[in-house]
């Protein structure tokens, strides 16, 4: 993503997700959430001139070199607009189901299969104390999980991401209020795998 950032298009209507992410939560994520994320993202590298060039995935995957006067800025508002670009990608309204093609093939070998994935990505999502993320990612070639705490991502670890759900309050409470179980549950009924496996033969030839 190149400078300056912006909101990306949905790919979908608010209401594509329904029921199981309801209408005002994609609204108010996206046109709020996300968009204070970029607007933010914006003034932090607009504020240093030696970042003027870099692209967001750059900068992310070497927040050392970011000047400390805005390095934890880049990184909240930086993942944050990475993350959730990604999240509205990896999503689709009539998806679902199970992994596809050389995705599957990844998980069954190195994860034991579909059901002991989704048992250890829920695991992370629900062990994520306050506020983070849950990822599938990419490290040397080899499918890992784990949660990573608000707006960190698998690209600060040199890690590529191939799965990821928003565990933040703001992504369900107003339908799910407490129970991000419930929330979880339901949120594989709207993963985009053939987007998955997309990204994921994608990451094998970069990784
Ligand atoms: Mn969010």
């Amino acid at each position: 993503m190149i400078q300056p950032f912006t909101l990306p298009v949905l790919p979908y209507d608010f209401a594509a997700l329904e029921p199981y992410i309801d209408a005002r939560t994609m609204e108010v994520h996206y046109s709020k959430h996300h968009q204070a994320y970029v607007d933010k993202l914006n003034a932090a590298v607009g504020s240093e001139p030696s970042l003027a060039d870099k692209t967001l995935e750059a900068l992310l995957a070497n927040l050392e070199a970011v000047p400390e006067a805005v390095r934890m800025a880049v990184r909240n508002h930086g993942g944050g607009h990475w993350n959730h670009t990604f999240f509205w990608e990896i999503m689709a309204p009539a998806a679902g189901g199970e992994p596809i093609g050389e995705l599957k093939e990844a998980i069954d070998k190195e994860l034991g299969g579909f059901s002991k994935f989704k048992e250890a990505f829920t695991r992370a999502g629900l062990n994520c104390f306050g506020s983070g993320w849950a990822w599938l990612a990419l490290r040397k070639g080899q499918l890992t999980v784990y949660s990573a705490p608000n707006q960190d991502n698998p690209l600060m670890q040199g890690d590529s991401a191939i799965l990821g759900v928003d565990v933040w309050e703001h992504a369900y409470y107003l339908k799910y209020q407490n129970r991000r179980p419930e929330y979880l549950d339901n949120w594989w009924s709207v993963v985009n795998w053939q987007k998955v496996n997309e990204i994921y033969q994608q990451s094998v030839k970069q990784n």
